[in-house]
């Protein structure tokens, strides 16, 4: 039996819904990697401060200034080289076998998820780890350098800037995912960003149990059947403690 040392009455009504449940979808944000060492975007020491997003995160700075934006995520790359999944990243991989049917749905571009050992993981806004190239997509990974693609394109990072389009299978399976879940948790997002930020609401509004993980206040928080207050590296545990 697993461990629900603790418990309170906020994780009976969690586990309730979660025992009975078929099907769980989790989306998570910047907070699920606060706690591996990773700035969150819009917090404090969030690593936008000192750039405004609408800058650098968008196919006009690449086209504009290619250099100044390949600079900042090679700083990004930099700062996220060496770090690890946290207690988090490690809950949600676990979680996988509580149910029968499991979705991750992530906006990090961190891979951290697929590092603690998290499998078939909907990256919604890409990957910094994996470069695409501009003009024809094609990718390459980690490693591979020189600036340009065969066809002549420069190779930026494969994730998604401000003004384009998700991978639309991926925001497809996400949406499905979201209306066909019996419970559905928001970990670590301000829940700001469209579409990925339709994701909770969508679940509510498909009648899922749904929790907020998050230390503060977010757009989602009023419709949340279930808010725990705090960090996802210390709650996430809880709610899926290690069996045995
Ligand atoms: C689209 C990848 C349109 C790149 C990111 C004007 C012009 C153009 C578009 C728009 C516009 N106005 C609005 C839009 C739409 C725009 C948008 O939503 N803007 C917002 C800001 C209003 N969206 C887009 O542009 C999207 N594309 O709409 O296309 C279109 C339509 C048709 C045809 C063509 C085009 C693309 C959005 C994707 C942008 N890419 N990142 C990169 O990373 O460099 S967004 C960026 O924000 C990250 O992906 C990040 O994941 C995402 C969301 O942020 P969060 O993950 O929530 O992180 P944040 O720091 O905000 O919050 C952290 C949270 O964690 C906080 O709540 C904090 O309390 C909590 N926390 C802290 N510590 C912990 C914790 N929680 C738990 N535990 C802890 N320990
Ligand atoms: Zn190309």
């Amino acid at each position: 039996m697993s461990d629900r040392s603790g418990t309170g009455p906020d994780l009976e009504r969690f586990f309730a819904s979660a025992d009975e449940a078929r099907s769980c979808a989790v989306f998570t944000g910047a907070g699920v990697s606060a706690e591996s060492g990773v700035p969150t975007f819009r917090g404090k020491e969030g690593m936008w401060k000192d750039f405004k997003a609408e800058e650098l995160a968008t196919p006009e700075a690449f086209e504009r200034d290619p250099d100044r934006v390949l600079e900042w995520y090679a700083w990004r790359r930099e700062k996220i080289a060496d770090i690890e999944p946290n207690p988090g990243h490690e809950a949600l991989a676990r979680a996988e076998e509580r149910f029968e049917e499991f979705t991750l749905i992530t906006q990090n571009i961190d891979g951290l998820h697929e590092q603690a050992g998290s499998r078939d993981v909907i990256e919604l806004h890409g990957n910094i780890l994996r470069d695409r190239c501009h003009v024809c997509g094609s990718r390459r990974g980690p490693g591979e350098d020189g600036p340009r693609c065969t066809c002549g394109g420069r190779y930026r990072p494969d994730v998604v800037w401000f003004g384009e389009m998700l991978p639309q299978q991926a925001l497809e399976r996400a949406f499905q995912a979201a209306r066909s879940a019996d419970v559905f948790l928001s970990v670590g997002t301000s829940t700001l960003v469209y579409p990925a930020a339709y994701l909770p609401f969508m679940a509510h509004e498909a009648g899922a149990f749904t929790v907020e993980v998050n230390p503060e206040r977010t757009p989602f928080s009023d419709q949340a059947d279930l808010v725990l207050r705090g960090a996802s590296g210390s709650w996430l545990p809880r709610l899926f403690p290690r069996e045995g």
